[in-house]
């Protein structure tokens, strides 16, 4: 039988955990920031080698928006934070969000 249940392991449980709500970091289009700066950012900040990074930043291109990667909650945004800081710093108006998977 359980510990518990001869009072033995008096010391509080943690109680169950939800898993964390997911979100999902979103590259935006935009007519001015260079290809080979979106395809450099999916390698630096998203771990994609050059073929992956290739592919997410042309769906971007043709398509307005594209998926970097699903994250929990406090990594997507210190990974758009990165991103934005990036963009910034090279003078591209590069714009990417977060938001919770559906
Ligand atoms: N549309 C940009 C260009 O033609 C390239 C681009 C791709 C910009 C993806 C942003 O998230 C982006 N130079």
């Amino acid at each position: 039988s359980r510990d518990s249940d001869i009072g033995l392991a008096t010391r509080p449980r943690r109680l169950a955990t939800k898993p964390p709500t997911m979100y999902q970091v979103v590259l935006l289009n935009d007519d001015f920031t260079p290809m080979e700066f979106v395809v450099l950012v999916l390698q630096e900040f998203f771990n994609k080698d050059r073929e992956a990074a290739t592919s997410i930043m042309l769906k971007v291109h043709m398509e307005g928006r594209g998926i970097c990667g699903v994250y929990p909650k406090d990594i997507a945004q210190t990974k758009v934070e990165h991103v934005m800081e990036a963009a910034r710093a090279a003078g591209h108006p590069l714009q990417c969000i977060c938001e919770p998977v559906e």
